[in-house]
This record gives structure tokens, sequence and C-alpha cells, in this order.
């Protein structure tokens, strides 16, 4: 078959929401640009188990603790569902490491901010799971069918990461003054940083327009970043915070809420590595890289052992 007429019949399967599997045949870009976002979506997962973690001695409870910990854990998960699946795209985990570690791949701009008090580790949580699954919930019919089924796990663990964020908080929020004022001033620095997450706005996405064609992306980014704002807004009023946005107001005519002009600026300084914890963040995952360089060893020359093992039992019979 010529290119033209499997890049054809490759856009007739997506256009009548068939899934595109591992041994089907795809454009290079369709192929490239999966293992650029599935990939820097699990290096997010994975470098976002370092704001929490830090918490994890600290945290006020055993229940609470007992939480996070299980939460920082299913990240960890959600990092290895998503290295295996860029892996079926034919690109190994060494090389998707390696381009983390040598800060060569992108990771989500919200993990470059420090987790101050504990009130951050209810705030991440509540909006920054809560932006996560607005966008993960989309990616669940993507048109790469193992991307696709990793996201359905993923998103069913995010929510229970949300609610237990939004609990921390609505505990603390009818706790003490200094707990309320915690509570308040997480808020006002997670905030914008979880808006930017849905990344720039759709007329300066460049990946956008052939993303959704190919229904990579099923809603564009200001499309989800909108719905998240709708369906945050009331959970801040529950809570009895200010979102620190003199803008944001209900518009009627819309039916949704307006909300003011997002720093960019600061955005792009973030993605280019320069954000308050960049530095920080890859030299944990390269320090942790270096330590476990052992355990990788050792998994290798123990699948090494085996493989002989099976070579002299079958050499034997
Ligand atoms: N940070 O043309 P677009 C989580 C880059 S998981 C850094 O719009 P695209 C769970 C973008 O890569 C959070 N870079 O790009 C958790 C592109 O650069 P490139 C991660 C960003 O791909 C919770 C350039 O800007 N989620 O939170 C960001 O069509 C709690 C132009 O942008 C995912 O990765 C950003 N925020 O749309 C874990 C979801 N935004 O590569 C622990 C999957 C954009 O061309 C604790 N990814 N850029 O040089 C996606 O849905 C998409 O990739 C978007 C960006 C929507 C993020």
């Amino acid at each position: 078959m010529s290119t033209h007429s499997l890049e054809d019949r490759f856009q007739h399967l997506i256009d009548h929401e068939e899934k595109i599997e591992a041994r089907d045949w795809m454009p290079d870009a369709y192929r490239k640009t999966l293992i650029r976002q599935i990939s820097q979506h699990a290096h997010s997962e994975v470098v976002g188990m370092l704001p929490e973690s830090n918490w994890i001695t600290r945290a006020p409870s055993l229940k609470r603790k007992l939480a996070l910990l299980a939460k920082v854990q299913d990240e960890g998960g959600h990092g290895l569902y998503l290295y295996s699946a860029t892996e079926t795209l034919g690109i190994s985990r060494d090389e998707l490491i390696e381009q983390l570690l040598t800060g060569k791949a992108k990771y989500s701009s919200i993990f470059n901010y420090p987790t101050l008090s504990w009130a951050d580790i209810g705030a991440i949580g509540w909006l920054v799971d809560g932006a996560a699954i607005m966008n993960q919930v989309a990616l669940c019919r993507t048109s790469y069918g193992p991307y696709a089924r990793a996201m359905v796990r993923i998103c069913k663990e995010e929510s229970f990461h949300q609610r237990q964020g939004y609990d921390i908080l609505l505990t603390m929020s009818k706790g003490s003054d200094e707990q309320k004022e915690m509570v308040q001033d997480a808020v006002n620095r997670w905030w914008w940083p979880s808006l930017m997450m849905f990344g720039p706005n759709d007329e300066a996405s460049p990946n956008s327009a052939q993303s959704m064609k190919w229904k990579i992306k099923r809603l564009s980014n200001d499309e989800l970043r909108q719905r998240f704002v709708d369906a945050t807004v009331p959970q801040a009023e529950i809570l009895g915070i200010q979102l620190p946005d003199p803008l944001l107001q209900y518009n009627e005519a819309r039916g949704h809420y307006d909300f003011g002009p997002i720093d960019w600026e600061e955005f792009f300084e973030v993605v280019a590595g320069n954000g308050p914890c960049n530095k920080e963040r890859l030299a944990a995952r390269v320090k942790a890289h270096e330590i476990g360089a052992w355990v990788r060893e050792a998994a290798t020359a123990y699948a090494e052992k085996q493989k002989n093992k099976i070579i002299s039992t079958v050499s034997v019979a």
C-alpha cells in the first residue's frame, strides 16, 4: 500500500473512533507526538512524587501519613504504566530516563514549586490532581490504545487523590485561625500554577491543531482550563476561601466563570528550567537514579542467571 493510502486508512480509523494499536501503521509524526506527550506525562508523575514526599515524615497523623504514602506510591505506579505505554512506540526506557535526567525532556511546570506547609499537600491534591483529572478524563478517549487504557486506571486513582487533598483542606478550614490562614496561603500560591498546567492558550499552542485532528487531544487547553475553573469555584466557596483572582466572576451570558490573565512569562520561565525548584527536582531524580544503580545491576544479573539456567536445562534434555 502507498504511504498516501496508509495515511488515509489511518485517519479513517481515527475518524471512526477506532483505537490505533502498537502494531498498526502510523505516521512518523503521530508516533513522535505520542512519545513526546506520554513520556512528558510519565516524567511528570515521577517528578511529581517529590514535592509531596517531602511531607511524608511530617504528616500530622498516622491516617494522613498512610494516605499520603499511598498517594505518592500511586504516582510512581502511574509513571510506570506511562513509561510502558511509551515503550510500545519503539523507544527504550533507558532512552526516556536519559532524556529526563539530562534536562532534554519536559515535565509539568507545576512540580517546580515548593511545598511550604501541610496545607500545600491539601492544595496539591485538590487543585493539582483536580487539574490532572480534568485533562486525563479526556485522555481516556485518546486515539492510541495503550495510552487510553493506562489513563482509565490512572483516573480512578487520581480521583481518590483529589478527594484526600480536599479533605485535608476541609478539615483545616474548620480549625484554628492559623490553620485557616495556612489554607488560604497555600491556595494563593497554587491557584495560578494549577491553571498553567493546561498549557498555553489555544492560539499559542503549536501542537494542538494536529493533536486534535489525530484525536490524541480531545479537548483544547483552554476548554479544559475553563472546565476546571467552573468545577473548582463552587468547591472553594464550601472551603470558605478566596481564590486569588479579583477578576473571577460568573458570566451569565457565557454560562462560565470569567477569570483574569495568566502570567505566561512565569510559565515559560518555569518550563525553560528557571522555576523555584527546577534544579532541586532534577538533582533529586539524578541522585535517585545513581543510588538505584545496584538494583538495576542485580536485576540484570538475575535475569542473565535465569537465562543460562534455561539454556543448560534445554541442552541437558
Ligand atoms: N508544563 O502545544 P502545547 C499530574 C509544553 S500529571 C511543562 O499545548 P501539547 C499527576 C508542551 O509540552 C501532569 N510544559 O503542547 C500528578 C509543548 O512543548 P514541546 C502532567 C508544558 O502537548 C498530580 C509546549 O509547551 N499531565 O499532575 C506544559 O499539545 C499530583 C507547547 O504546548 C500531562 O502530561 C506544562 N504545564 O499540550 C502527579 C497530561 N504545558 O514538547 C503527582 C498529558 C505545555 O512542544 C502529584 N499531556 N507544555 O517542546 C497533555 O495533555 C498535553 O501534553 C498538555 C500540553 C496539555 C500538557
